[in-house]
């Protein structure tokens, strides 16, 4: 028998076990090179613009903001100051985190779907090459699925684990591109061919009666034993689209205002509570965190100082009696979801200065909580020095809300949620490292 190089016959072991080890057993016409150099390829803007923002997120969370921000070994591998301006930058950067991994999920699962037949083949190694290229699948979908899973639920606020988000996420991302990186450069040429012997787009045209499979052929996922069509390719894609947008835009609605908002269907934060100046979303409210009104009262007093010096007290009236300030800001969630309100209080520069901190001092800011890991925050000196950087009373007119951090709380330009800490108690500056 004489083999063709370019399709050999395929050879399935006489050991082969019944069922899915049988490369005839997957029957679907639409599988092949071409459509998962298609679905590889479409995720690919997606994992890039997720890798990008998850970087600059791990930047904005410096510096140490009660050990969260990951720096391997101490290593600063963020190479700039996080800016103050625009107001807008977090929401914005982290938005576009959560809605591209939210719409990276039907495509994923597309394009898992489209070469699960790889995850049967048989024998299971057939050489040292097979070897390697099966573990580095292995991690790069195994590390692919354990990035989504852990930051869709961050992004729903379960949390039924022990280890803690923010490094294991991060770490397993680092995983995931380092095995993808080998992925791509392995089947680049898989792609280019598929896409130059059936064109890149040209198989979208073919309507259900014009589907045909690929050639199948050894070590492709085309089937060789095909059944008939029940869908087009065009209508697999096209399905798998419509999914990655609709979800892209119901996680993308808690980054904007406005009526857009009401889309944020499947987000915790999405919605309103009401209609009252309070009544935006709440991360945690006081009772979650052991936060009682009683600690609130009019015996509450802010302390402030400058690292070794006199600790200055303020009542909640003395603060009230300095300058105050209203600015429309943002709170941007790691999560995703932004929500801008008009705050009004004491700038942190003007504390600063009561304080006799120099214009190079940074600010450990820490809450009437306890526990968790949000209880404080470091603030760098341009964040202090941000004119717009508030120890805010009010919110939208009124009085701040229990849940929202009364007496006082944070509200800082462009910095994550997590640097906005609810029921202040103490600020400490100190001269940056
Ligand atoms: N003390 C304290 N402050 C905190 C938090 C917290 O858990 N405890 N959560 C932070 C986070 S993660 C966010 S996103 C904002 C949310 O503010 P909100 O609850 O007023 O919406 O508060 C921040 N301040
Ligand atoms: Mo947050």
């Amino acid at each position: 028998m004489v083999e063709s190089t370019r399709h050999p016959p395929v050879v399935t072991s006489r050991a082969s076990p019944p069922g899915p080890f049988r490369q005839d057993f997957w029957r679907s016409p639409l599988r092949g090179p071409w459509l998962s150099s298609l679905l590889g390829a479409a995720l690919m803007p997606l994992i890039v613009t997720c890798a990008f923002t998850g970087y600059l997120s791990h930047a904005a969370y410096d510096p140490n903001l009660g050990h969260n921000a990951v720096n391997p070994g101490g290593v600063d591998l963020y190479f700039f100051r996080w800016p103050t301006h625009p107001a807008w930058l977090y929401a914005v950067t982290q938005g576009l985190h959560v809605a591209a991994g939210v719409a990276a999920i039907p495509l994923l699962l597309a394009k898992l779907w489209a070469v699960i037949p790889k995850l049967f083949e048989w024998p299971p190694i057939r050489s040292i090459a097979h070897a390697i290229e099966r573990l580095s699948l292995a991690l790069l979908v195994g590390s692919g699925l354990f990035v989504l899973a852990t930051g869709l639920l961050n992004i729903q606020l379960f949390y039924a684990w022990r280890f803690s988000f923010v490094p294991v996420h991060y770490y397993a991302a680092i995983l995931f591109l380092a095995a993808l990186a080998f992925h791509v450069v392995v089947k680049l040429p898989v792609a280019r061919r598929a896409f130059r012997e059936r064109g890149v787009l040209a198989p979208l045209r073919e309507s259900l009666i014009q589907t045909a499979p690929e050639p199948a052929g050894h070590d492709t996922t085309a089937p060789t034993n095909p059944g008939t069509p029940t869908i087009s390719r065009r209508g697999f894609v096209a399905t798998v689209g419509v999914a990655t947008a609709g979800l892209g835009v119901m996680a993308g609605a808690q980054s904007v205002g406005g009526p857009l908002r009401d889309l944020a269907l499947l987000t915790p934060h999405g919605r309103t509570r009401g209609s009252g100046p309070n009544d935006f979303q709440i991360n945690k409210p006081a009772a979650t965190v052991g936060v009682s009104a009683g600690q609130t009262g009019p015996d509450w007093r802010l302390v402030v100082m400058r690292a070794g010096a006199t600790p200055l007290s303020f009542s909640r009236a003395d603060l009230l009696g300095m300058a105050q300030f209203t600015y429309d800001l943002p709170i941007a969630c790691v999560e995703g979801w932004t929500t801008t309100q008009r705050w009004t209080g004491v700038r942190l520069g003007d504390l600063a200065r009561a304080a006799g901190a120099g214009p190079h001092d940074q600010v450990l800011v820490e809450s009437l909580q306890t526990g968790g890991a949000f209880h404080q925050a470091t603030l760098a000196a341009n964040a202090v020095n941000d004119s717009r950087a508030l120890l805010a009373l009010r919110v939208n007119g009124v009085d701040l809300s229990l849940d929202h951090g009364y007496p006082a709380r944070l509200i800082v330009p462009a910095l994550p949620g997590v640097h906005c800490t609810k029921w202040v108690s103490r600020m400490t500056f100190a001269a940056e490292a």
